[in-house]
């Protein structure tokens, strides 16, 4: 019987890298004539079975590896991915690796992202005529088949194709998903090792032929055949990223970057999860979770919607700066939650890992997330020293004196010499969450935990309060709705422009904004009809700035300041005072105690009526732009009674 890692070439004496343990025998098999290296056929449902042969088929791989999810298969995978360049060892630390892409595969690109669906309008709002739409793409079926036909036929001549089985969410939880990504990058193997529950325990699952999200993953060949960069091939110029709701099915190529490769995040949990959630009742969300206890020992969960790179893993990891209170993470990207039967809303994290970003990253903004990244991580694109570490832009005081950096490009980098960062400003950690220090005990409960409140945000520098609160449900789902956030190195978007950004989920509707709004609105309804009731919604922004440019809140810990005033309102303190954009804090309801910044609350919470005539106006267009047809009339009339109340300011 041959050995597993007879199938792996090259494979030369890794320096530095992980031993290798004893791998497991594979038996020699295959499937309709392609080699199987790892795992058997028989291991494959029927479904499964099929979904291989036809992938197979169209791709045309050397050989097949049936992921395992085994401790030494991820070895074997990173020593080859050492040798063939792609990654490199971090010796500072236990089983960190460093992976540099092509510099021209970065970031998601919400350009070339689609949702396929027979009629436009499921799956994206017809804009107002010679008005570009904003919520999405969609693609026609004819196209879609077209698109696959003019990249994937033969794309992995050469490779191997990895069946990754996953789960996102616990195994056993009744809210978790099943996929199978099918991939050529065993890079994306070991991203995704991190980042959902993998290996035959989901083949197990799915033993019973039940059915599972679909998610073929090439990073492809460019049309002329050649490869630019050997250690991270990809087709920038035909990358496109596929979603047909109707059949659970995701389809990726010419990219390995983050959410374009790693199908379980974005394109399953968010997009073709927003359509199972809609069909099934519940919410797929762009949300990061986390518990937070007060001095009296009372605990409570939080869901918070902000764009990418706006500090979600910051917030779901924060050390709180006011006494007594403890915060414990969940996740710090996506939320599935669902109305349980008594009408309470509960949440799982689907995730295992977290995907965070780089940059601004230290142990004075997120000392729980650098404890997080010393063992067993996958960085992409930071910027590396010559003691085996890592560096990014705002790990300065981090750095060991006398050691020299290379950055994200392989070029060496002085500070404050080079011109451009050191760390790409979308550059990642990709880290198991159960290394967390402070993860919830709960993480992982197959029911999921409890949210008592909803939060929306973003980056605004100018004119919107540190918090307010909706009035009621649908002006939160309005507050939702109407959500705009400085653009950030997560997609292709230049420039630090204000864009609209509903729910921080603009690039992840997987069906059209209105019947999204529609479906939020019904919520409230379901929590009621179980006897329950829906959670609190608030607005909050850490980044407002004064006439200087400078933050007028110091955000990070001490946003637990603000956690604690909404927590009181959930338990009903009357420590708000009404304003014609929703409840804010009264005035000292705040707890400043002990801050060690004198904080102008007065700018910080002002409520300018210019800025919001402004801002109504431009909500009102942007409706109007983009939703003219798929507007809730529920939502339009929020907008009006803000604007009444506005005007009489
Ligand atoms: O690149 S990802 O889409 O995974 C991260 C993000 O944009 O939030
Ligand atoms: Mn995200």
């Amino acid at each position: 019987m041959p050995h597993l890692l007879d199938h792996y070439q090259p494979l030369p004496a890794a320096m530095g890298s992980p031993k290798l343990k004893t791998v497991p025998k594979a038996i020699y098999n295959h499937l309709r004539g392609f080699p199987i290296v790892n795992g058997e056929h028989a291991q494959l449902s029927a479904k499964v079975q099929d979904y291989v042969e036809q992938s197979a088929a169209l791709c045309q791989p050397d050989k097949i590896h049936i992921v395992d999810g085994s401790e030494e298969e991820s070895n074997m995978l990173l020593t080859m991915l050492h040798s063939q360049g792609t990654i490199q060892p971090l010796p500072k630390y236990d089983n960190c690796w460093l992976a540099r892409t092509n510099p021209a595969d970065v970031a998601r690109v919400e350009s070339k992202t689609f949702i396929c669906t027979e009629n436009r309008e499921q799956a994206i709002p017809t804009p107002k005529e010679g008005i570009k739409g904003a919520l999405g793409n969609w693609i026609s079926p004819e196209d879609y088949d077209t698109a696959i036909q003019n990249r994937f036929p033969g794309c992995m001549k050469g490779r191997t194709m990895y069946v990754v089985p996953f789960s996102m969410g616990p195994i056993a939880s009744p809210l978790s998903k099943v996929g199978i990504e099918i991939t050529d990058s065993a890079y994306v193997v070991n991203s995704m090792r991190v980042m959902t529950r993998m290996g035959h325990e989901v083949l197990d699952k799915l033993a019973d032929n039940s059915d599972f999200v679909k998610c073929l993953h090439s990073v492809g060949t460019p049309a002329n055949g050649k490869i630019s960069m050997p250690s991270w091939p990809c087709d920038p110029e035909r990358t496109i990223i596929l979603h047909k709701p109707e059949n659970n099915e995701i389809v990726s190529y010419g990219s390995g970057y983050g959410g374009n490769s790693l199908l379980g995040k974005k394109c399953f949990a968010l997009r073709i999860g927003s359509t199972i959630a809609k069909r099934e009742g519940w919410l797929a969300e762009h949300m990061l979770i986390l518990g937070i206890t007060n001095p009296n020992g009372d605990k409570k969960y939080i869901a918070a919607a902000f764009p990418s790179a706006c500090g979600k893993t910051n917030l779901a990891m924060m050390n709180p700066t006011l006494p007594g209170y403890k915060v414990e993470c969940v996740g710090d990207d996506i939320a599935w939650m669902k109305f349980d039967s008594k009408g309470q809303l509960r949440a799982i994290n689907p995730e295992n890992g977290f995907f965070g970003v780089a940059p601004g990253t230290s142990s004075a903004t997120n000392p729980n997330a650098m404890k997080t990244i010393h063992k067993n991580t996958i960085f992409t694109n930071v910027a590396s020293t010559s003691d085996g570490g890592v560096f990014w832009e705002g790990m300065e005081d981090e750095l060991t004196p006398g050691v020299q950096i290379t950055d994200w490009l392989g070029q060496p980098w002085t500070p404050n010499q080079s011109k451009n960062p050191a760390a790409h400003p979308n550059s990642r950690f990709c880290a198991p969450a159960s290394q967390c220090p402070i993860i919830d005990p709960a993480w992982e409960d197959n029911e999921g935990v409890p949210i008592s409140a909803i939060l929306f945000g973003g980056r605004r520098p100018e004119g919107v309060p540190l918090v307010y609160e909706a009035n009621s449900w649908s002006h939160g789902v309005f507050i939702g709705s109407a959500m705009r956030s400085e653009s950030t190195a997560a997609a292709e978007h230049k420039g630090k422009v204000i864009m609209n950004d509903p729910f921080a989920m603009r690039p992840f509707f997987g069906y059209n904004f209105g019947d999204y709004l529609q479906h939020w609105l019904s919520m409230e309804q379901r929590a009621a009809q179980a006897g329950g009731d829906a959670p609190k919604i608030f607005h909050v922004n850490w980044f407002r700035k004064d006439g200087h440019g400078k933050f007028l809140w110091p955000g990070f810990g001490e946003n637990s300041r603000v956690l604690d005033w909404i927590i009181r309102r959930i338990d009903g303190e009357e420590c708000y005072q009404q304003t014609p954009i929703g409840r804010i804090p009264s005035q000292g309801s705040i707890n400043l105690d002990g801050l060690n910044q004198r904080v102008d609350e007065k700018q910080l919470f002002s409520i300018p009526k210019k800025f919001w005539l402004k801002e109504v106006d431009e909500i009102k267009q942007y409706y109007d732009n983009q939703l003219p047809h798929d507007l809730p009339q529920q939502i339009g009339n929020e907008l009006q009674d803000l604007k009444n109340r506005v005007e009489q300011m």
